[in-house]
């Protein structure tokens, strides 16, 4: 298992002024049959109010390298919901005000999304990652209400990536990253000293191992039709 790290100054008594500022951002309302109903910003879309979160419209990228094993991302510091907590290698959402991120033909929209955060997020350079390259799995349903202020109410688009991408975490978003094979999974989760995010701790439980058997034949394992609930 390869780990890289990075040290964050940010202590985490006030709001980091990038993460504030990208509260103003525009989600997707949808209902439970992913139809959209509206917008509102991430902020509405995120903030708990008695044990009610506008549901939403966000995506899960899982990244492999060729050979198969995972992008582990930690989450940094500086992150409003869910800091410091390890997940998937790269989630947002879909923004409104982002030409094209609508487009529900083929979850194309979700795609730019996709590549638009795994360039801010992660580092990787847009021209290593040419759209027919996402592979969309499935949707996944789920809520949580995280630290009972900031928590999460989604229709989650999964999708994979596999390829050997230059990676270069940008610290406001991110503070480490590992290269997880499949067979160390089990064991490395145990090993780390802080919590899964829940919608990774659920796709972990009760998907990820069979997708990830199935990386070289995704076609088995795809879903377009039905919104898992987990
Ligand atoms: C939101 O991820 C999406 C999911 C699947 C939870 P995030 O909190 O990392 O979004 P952002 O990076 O835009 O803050
Ligand atoms: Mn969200």
């Amino acid at each position: 298992i390869k780990r890289s790290f990075h040290k964050s100054l940010f202590c985490g008594a006030v709001v980091d002024p990038k993460q504030e500022a990208a509260l103003d951002e525009e989600c997707f309302l949808v209902n439970m049959d992913d139809k959209v109903i509206g917008r509102a910003s991430k902020r509405e879309c995120h903030l708990v109010k008695g044990d009610q979160i506008p549901l939403h419209r966000a995506f899960s990228v899982f990244l492999f390298n060729k050979n198969g094993h995972l992008v582990l991302q930690k989450r940094s510091t500086e992150k409003i919901t869910y800091p410091d907590c390890y997940t998937n290698s790269c989630c947002s959402h879909p923004i409104g005000n982002v030409a094209g991120e609508d487009e529900e033909n083929e979850a194309l929209g979700i795609k730019r999304a996709a590549i638009r955060r795994l360039n801010y997020e992660l580092g990787i350079p847009i021209k290593q990652m040419p759209i027919e390259k996402l592979q969309y799995i499935t949707r996944v349903y789920y809520k949580d209400c995280g630290n009972g202020k900031w928590g999460e109410h989604e229709i989650d688009y999964v999708l994979f990536l596999q390829g050997d991408m230059k990676i270069k975490p940008n610290p406001n978003e991110v503070s480490e990253i590992s290269y997880i094979p499949r067979n160390d999974i089990d064991s490395f989760i145990p090993t780390l000293n802080s919590n899964l995010t829940p919608w990774f701790a659920l796709i972990l439980k009760h998907r990820l191992k069979l997708w990830w058997d199935n990386l070289n034949n995704l076609k088995e394992v795809v879903d377009h039709k039905n919104i898992l609930k987990l």
